[in-house]
């Protein structure tokens, strides 16, 4: 079996079993079977003039490699070009993208000197998955450098609409780049469509067949491979002795009969302002719900140096402040928010004891969080979950309550219904979302992508790559 490489910005801790997220569980577990290196930046910011060296970490079969950025390249590469420009526009806000054309130097720099630092440690028969926007350009920089592995790419957040990539400084060159891959996966159907169709438009290419594309003289295929969570390690969480300890615990501290959850990163494409203002829709709507239900919000902090994600804080503060300050009274709080991370126990427990899930990205590239929320239900009596349309998920979970995330009285509606919904069906809509989580869980995800790669034709054999 061919080692696997696995390359992404952050490396997980692969010396712990047990990990805190489920995909880095999954990779990792990947990484054990093949054996492999797992590559990327070890999350240092070094001065300018400082060496940056790769550091190796042996844990039996599993090698880490990692290396520091200097303050330049975090600030251009890292804040700059990943996070002010792609981020930002690949999720349809071109409002938020901060153009400058250092940045691209500094994520084509990056991606160059971490091409060279990988290329260093690669073996003839190495199978070789890069992961997300940052490293774009990383196997065009690696074929420059005489790598001939097959080399795979998957991006976890959307691919926006041609129109809108149209936008994004160096597109053609982004473009360009995935096709030096054997392999790009796309968590959804559209968001390939969203990718053929701007190849076929603007870049002159040709469809070979439904996934392969023909553009800049190479051969590639593009497909979506759903990501998903481990559901039975996520549903075993959710029930132990402790998780029950904790729901009892919360039902006996608060006044409020029902529970919604909210758990995201605290980042602008998750709709968080919205969905607070859907929230306070809710309760002026429909006031039976004031002193019965409470909204939950878990936020932990994320990208603080990027301006944007300041001041999304500071609103998500002044609407929760605000909403409290009208509807609270001495024993019942309406918004309950939490900016910090907690355990991911302690999460599972959470979804389990809470009557809805409120999940309204205003954009996502799939969302776990709405996958957690349904494995961790009991299945007889479970919750409700409330899903954006513009989230990946939404896209198989079609028997989630889907809302457009925009329209805060829909929103409310929404949650009214999931509040007052009769128990069968609560478990007729769970047990389809179930099968279908289960379907796209996290080693379907992980096998169908490496086994395509393995089985996929390869650009360098092909005598087409210039
Ligand atoms: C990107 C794409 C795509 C959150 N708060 C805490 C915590 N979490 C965990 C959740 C979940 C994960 O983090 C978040 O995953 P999402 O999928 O919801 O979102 P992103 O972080 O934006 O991930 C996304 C994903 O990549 C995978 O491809 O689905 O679309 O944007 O697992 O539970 N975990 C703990 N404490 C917290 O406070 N322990």
């Amino acid at each position: 079996m061919s080692r696997l490489v696995i390359v992404s910005n952050r490396v997980a801790d692969v010396s712990k079993s047990v990990q805190s997220g489920g995909l880095a569980v999954a990779l990792a577990d990947a990484l054990r079977e093949r054996g492999g290196i797992w590559f990327g930046w070890d999350g240092r910011v070094v001065a300018d003039d400082a060496p940056i060296n790769v550091t190796i970490n042996q844990y039996e079969e599993v090698q880490t490699a990692t290396l520091p950025l200097n303050q330049r390249d975090y600030d251009e590469y890292y804040v700059g070009f990943s996070n002010n420009v792609l981020w930002p526009s690949f999720h349809y806000r071109l409002d938020l993208g901060v153009i400058d054309s250092k940045s691209i130097e500094g994520y084509r720099r990056v991606n160059q000197r971490f091409a060279r630092s990988l290329a260093a440690l690669l073996e003839p028969d190495d199978l070789i998955w890069v992961h997300d926007y940052h490293f774009i350009p990383l196997a065009a920089e690696l074929r420059a450098l005489g790598v001939k592995q097959r080399i795979g790419f998957f991006l976890h957040i959307p691919f926006p609409p041609p129109d809108i990539f149209l936008a994004v400084p160096e597109q053609l060159w982004l473009a360009r780049a995935l096709f030096s891959y054997d392999l790009v996966g796309f968590q959804t159907a559209s968001d390939t469509s969203n990718f053929i169709r701007y190849v076929l438009e603007r870049a002159e290419g040709e469809q070979l067949s439904e996934s392969e594309l023909s553009a800049f003289g190479c051969t590639t295929r593009f497909e979506s491979f759903p990501i998903g969570i481990d559901v039975g390690a996520f549903h075993a969480m959710a029930n132990t002795p402790k998780a029950e300890e904790q729901i009892q615990r919360i039902h006996r501290r608060s006044m409020a009969s029902s529970q919604i959850i909210g758990v995201d990163r605290l980042d602008y494409s998750k709709g968080l302002p919205d969905r607070l203002r859907a929230f306070r829709r809710l309760l002026e709507l429909y006031p039976e719900n004031r002193k019965a239900v409470t909204l939950m919000q878990i936020s932990p902090p994320t990208r603080e140096d990027v301006a944007a994600y300041s001041d999304i804080r500071q609103e998500l503060e002044g609407l929760s402040g605000a909403i409290n300050g009208e509807y609270s009274d001495f024993d019942w709080t309406p918004v309950r928010y939490i900016h910090r991370a907690i355990p991911r126990d302690t999460l599972a427990a959470l979804f389990r004891g809470s009557q809805v899930g409120l999940v309204t990205p205003l954009r996502d590239g799939m969302n776990l969080v709405a996958k957690e929320y349904v494995a961790a239900q009991d299945e007889d009596n479970p919750g409700a979950l409330v899903l954006s349309r513009f989230a990946g998920a939404a896209e198989d979970l079609v028997e989630a309550i889907l809302v457009n995330p925009y329209d805060t009285d829909e929103v409310a509606l929404a949650l009214q219904r999931a509040l007052t919904m009769r128990i069968e069906e609560r478990r007729e809509r769970h047990q389809a979302l179930i099968r279908r989580v289960r379907e796209h869980d996290v080693t379907n995800w992980r096998e169908s992508f490496l086994d395509r790669l393995r089985k996929s034709r390869h650009p360098v054999d092909d005598e087409t790559v210039t």
